[in-house]
């Protein structure tokens, strides 16, 4: 755990500074809350404050409070990299390096303001970034935002502050499902009701707003796509762009499809392989000891968390398929013991 020295960062951060909060390629629930939960803290406070993420979001997520006021770096690239150089302080929450922001990360590799990262992802590049605040034992870097704000001013963490929180600790914990074993989560989810959340409404927002062709994709990818390695405690799903095509696909719709493979009794790691424009995406998810981290890392370009974590593969999805099975060979004494 690296912390904040939250009383230098209290008299660097002062009102009127210019303020960018950025986070990932393909924002998730974790990186928009806690991009948005920071947005309206700062705002309130009287700060000139800007909020811009890669690419655009799921639509599960747009009902936040403060979803309008989010750029997208895609949409508006020469707007977004003046604000690279303009402002005074930037703030990389939910990744651990520049890259992960994409073709935006140059901007902010080459930026002169503050930069200040705020994250719960293994090996953080500390010696690019002023300040650093990362653990990787927290439920979400929503979580963490959360106490970089109530030892700032616990005054502004207002409702729709709350709220945002409240979607970053929900959706990276998977509903409480996962992630979850600390009583401090708890213990601010308890905080963010005191200020007013509705927590079965958010909980709905977020996971029953399925469209129908998501669902019957979901029925489809159980039915038909799952495929069970028992020999290896595996299970997978695999996706072409056709099949996605067939039901409609938009962003998200394969959101927690992984978790599906992983929810079979005795199944300890589960991947899910969806063919984009020009490569494979692989999400994987484990329970226990096997690190999915050090797999992406290893083998597909990618990483995360111990228990979750994405890559990308270059090669056909067949190709794809033939390599990931061969690594389970060479891991079956870890995926077995
Ligand atoms: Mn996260």
């Amino acid at each position: 755990m690296i912390k904040l020295d939250f009383s230098l960062i209290r008299e660097k951060i002062t009102p009127g500074k210019s303020i960018l909060l950025t986070s990932h390629n393909n924002p998730d629930g974790d990186a928009v809350g806690s991009v948005l939960a920071l947005y309206h803290f700062f705002y309130q406070a009287g700060y000139e404050v800007y909020a811009l993420v890669p690419n655009p979001y799921p639509e599960f997520l747009h009902w936040m409070p403060g979803h309008e006021n989010i750029l997208i770096y895609e949409d508006k690239q020469a707007y977004a990299n003046q604000l690279f150089i303009s402002s005074e302080i930037i703030f990389s929450l939910d990744y651990n390096t520049p890259e992960r922001m994409g073709e935006a990360g140059k901007y902010l590799r080459k930026s002169k303001a503050l930069k200040i990262l705020i994250d719960h992802h293994i090996d953080p590049e500390v010696d690019f970034y002023d300040h650093c605040f990362s653990n990787v034992n927290i439920s979400s870097t929503s979580e963490l935002a959360y106490l970089f704000m109530d030892s700032i001013n616990p005054e502004l963490i207002s409702k729709d502050v709350a709220e945002c929180i409240f979607a970053g600790i929900l959706t990276d914990t998977g509903s409480f499902s996962y992630n979850c074993n600390f009583q401090q989560t708890f213990n601010i989810s308890g905080a963010l009701i005191a200020k007013g959340i509705d927590a079965a409404r958010i909980n709905r927002l977020i996971y029953a707003t399925h469209t129908e062709s998501r669902l019957r994709l979901l029925g489809y990818s159980l039915s038909k796509k799952l495929k069970v390695y028992k020999e290896f405690n595996t299970a997978i799903i695999c996706l072409t762009r056709a099949e996605l095509e067939k039901f409609n696909h938009q962003i998200g719709d394969t959101e927690g499809l992984v978790n599906y493979a992983l929810s079979i009794k005795g199944i300890r790691f589960a991947a899910l392989f969806t063919e984009r424009e020009e490569k494979i995406r692989i999400s994987f998810r484990s329970v226990g000891n096997f690190s999915v981290n050090d797999f992406a890392r290893a083998h597909f370009e990618g990483g995360g968390h111990k228990n979750a974590a994405g890559g990308d593969s270059y090669i056909s999805m067949e190709q794809t398929i033939k390599k990931f099975e061969l690594l389970l060979s060479e891991n079956k004494h870890v995926l077995t013991d």
